[in-house]
């Protein structure tokens, strides 16, 4: 028997007791103001696409072309582009029958599998909103997800990464009171947890209209995830015209053609692999992604060889060792055309390397999930790729360099180091159901302060010189200093915790957390800390490098806890050892 998508769904696919309906999306959002919505489409930016056109385009012109590439549960996987609409039509039908509903919420919680691409246009052809989470979250942030985006299902695989992320999503999904359905991209003799679907059973005839097929571009198509600075991360919400936007602008400014053959290597929920000019970029162009299920150099070099890979995106430490292992591999880079280095900032001496070493230009990127996404172009002169972080997509990015330590947000002089705000057509502005952070976060005119320290070159190209947000950036990784504090917090030895950026040759910057413990009992180890922290179920880059107990924390003039004194006495702690 099929159901109708009005009928309820199986509250038995999952044990949670008592389910709940979820608000709507809009609620919670902060619109663009109708002048400035007036203004981008005015001017062309905003053009009224969807995510179910950008794939009709992609049919149309390329249907036979190669869209997707890679190894899922079900071993390689090739599909052209009206294969993977024909799959995401008859995923969303599947999908639809089991309750989901347009503007439901939906966690993509997958690694580089291309069934990852089919679950994202299924929801986008369902007109439901996926979000966006990275396959090494762990419970602790999939659960907050859940909660805060009310979810009603949560896609994954099964074993992973040494990791059984379907039986930690039923466990989330049993106490998640909107989530009813956990579905799981796995082969069929995969033993799954209660009431989880397997992505297979869920496959339909593809019919031939879909709710998604007539959404609102100017409604939100689903929620990014924010690296944070507080607590756990924030979600984005994006809109169809605002991020197609900067899609088919991205793609442009990369050059992208059908004879493009994109590696994703970076976690394809990511926004770097995601739209700069990343899958969708792709999509747009018609060529054709390849998804690496890991970014190291042997596998990678291996894909670029095989599907001769004419376009790549990696952070920097990534961008250090491709460079390493490209002096003794002996595959054929050939095809690689250009390398896109983002998501931290690349240092020049990295930069210079790289050219002789892929045979690759390079290409900067530095990008915000927020909006903001700034290129150096493929025509810029060596200098300005090698020691800028470009310029951004749009003439109308608004960009102010500010006084940070000024209150009345002064601007900078010309060519000096402020923080960084910005407003413009593909940028937020306000976080999802965070009236109280969005005060903070955006200024009243609706700038976003990204908390980056910057400086404008003579010439309009950015330099990224560091930060004034409390966020640590781990070789491109995001952690929230806050988020990682208020784990060790939970410890019953623990009193406080500060948790502080350290220099590190190959991410840029490692994690160091400073605990001190109750006093008259047994400080807990190092070790011990470290354990706790994984154990309470985070992704494992937010699990501090070092730990060190201290009998009590600096305090600034007000008594609040002097990060700046924890890190310069790190840095001489590690100066006198030897090790700067
Ligand atoms: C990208 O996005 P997110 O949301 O993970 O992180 C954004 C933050 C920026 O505010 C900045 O602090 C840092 O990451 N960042 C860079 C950088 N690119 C990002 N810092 C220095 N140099 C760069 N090139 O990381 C992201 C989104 C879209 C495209 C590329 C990266």
């Amino acid at each position: 028997m099929t159901r109708s998508a009005a009928e309820p769904a199986l509250t038995s696919t999952v044990t949670s007791a008592v389910t709940r309906e979820p608000r709507p999306v809009a609620e919670g959002v902060v619109p663009y103001p109708p002048e400035a919505a007036e203004r981008y489409r005015a001017a062309g930016y905003w053009t009224g696409q969807t995510f179910a056109d950008l794939l009709d385009g992609a049919v149309a012109r390329h249907g036979d072309r190669t869209a997707v590439v890679g190894t899922g549960p079900s071993g390689e996987q090739r599909w052209t582009y009206a294969e993977l609409d024909a799959r995401a039509r008859g995923l969303a039908a599947g999908l639809a029958e089991q309750g989901v509903a347009p503007g439901d919420r939906v966690v993509v919680w997958l690694p580089n599998v291309p069934e990852y691409v089919e679950v994202v246009f299924a929801l986008f052809r369902l007109g439901a909103l996926p979000v966006f989470a990275l396959p090494a979250h762990r419970a602790s942030e999939i659960r907050y997800f859940a909660e805060h985006a009310e979810a009603r299902a949560i896609v994954t695989v099964g074993r992973h990464d040494r990791f059984d992320h379907a039986a930690a999503a039923a466990q989330i999904a049993a106490g998640v009171p909107t989530v009813r359905h956990v579905v799981v991209a796995a082969s069929a003799d995969t033993e799954l947890p209660g009431g989880a679907l397997t992505l297979s059973s869920l496959r339909r005839t593809p019919p031939d209209t879909l709710p998604g097929d007539d959404a609102d571009p100017a409604s939100v198509a689903f929620l990014q995830l924010s690296g944070g600075t507080t607590g756990l991360p924030k979600l984005i919400p994006r809109t169809h015209d605002d991020y197609l936007y900067s899609v088919r602008a991205s793609a442009e400014i990369c050059g992208l053609s059908p004879a493009t053959v994109y590696l994703a290597a970076l976690p394809a929920s990511h926004n770097f692999t995601m739209s700069s000019p990343g899958l969708l970029g792709v999509v747009h162009a018609g060529g054709t992604t390849v998804l690496a299920p890991s970014p190291d150099p042997d596998t990678c070099f291996r894909l670029i060889e095989a599907e001769r890979v004419t376009l790549a995106a990696v952070v920097p430490p990534l961008a250090a060792a491709w460079v390493q292992a490209a002096e003794r591999t002996p595959r054929d880079l050939s095809s690689l055309e250009v390398l896109q280095v983002g998501g931290a900032k690349c240092a020049p001496e990295l930069a210079r390397k790289i050219p002789p070493a892929l045979g690759a230009r390079l290409q900067q990127v530095f990008g915000m999930a927020e909006g903001l996404v700034n290129y150096t172009r493929l025509d810029d002169p060596e200098d300005v790729v090698r020691e800028t972080q470009g310029r951004p997509i749009s003439p109308d990015d608004e960009i102010r360099v500010v006084d940070p330590d000024d209150a009345g947000e002064r601007e900078v002089a010309p060519g000096e180091v402020g923080a960084l705000l910005t407003r413009g057509p593909y940028t937020i502005r306000g976080y999802y159901r965070a009236d109280e952070h969005n005060a903070s976060a955006f200024t009243e005119d609706g700038f976003y302060r990204t908390g980056d320290l910057v400086r404008i070159t003579d010439h309009g190209d950015v330099v990224v010189s560091g930060r004034v947000k409390e966020q640590i950036n781990r070789g491109g990784e995001k952690i929230a200093a806050e988020e990682v504090e208020n784990h060790l917090l939970a410890h019953p030895d623990v009193v406080d915790a500060a948790v502080v950026g350290v220099p590190d040759d190959f991410l840029g910057e490692r994690t160091h957390a400073f605990v001190v413990p109750v006093p008259e009992r047994e400080a807990p180890t190092p070790a011990a800390l470290r354990r706790f922290v994984r154990d309470r179920g985070v992704a494992a880059y937010k699990v501090p490098d070092t730990v060190e107990v201290v009998e009590a924390f600096p305090v600034t003039g007000v008594g609040k806890t002097s990060r700046r004194a924890l890190r310069t006495a790190l840095a001489e702690h590690l100066t006198a050892e030897g090790n700067p």
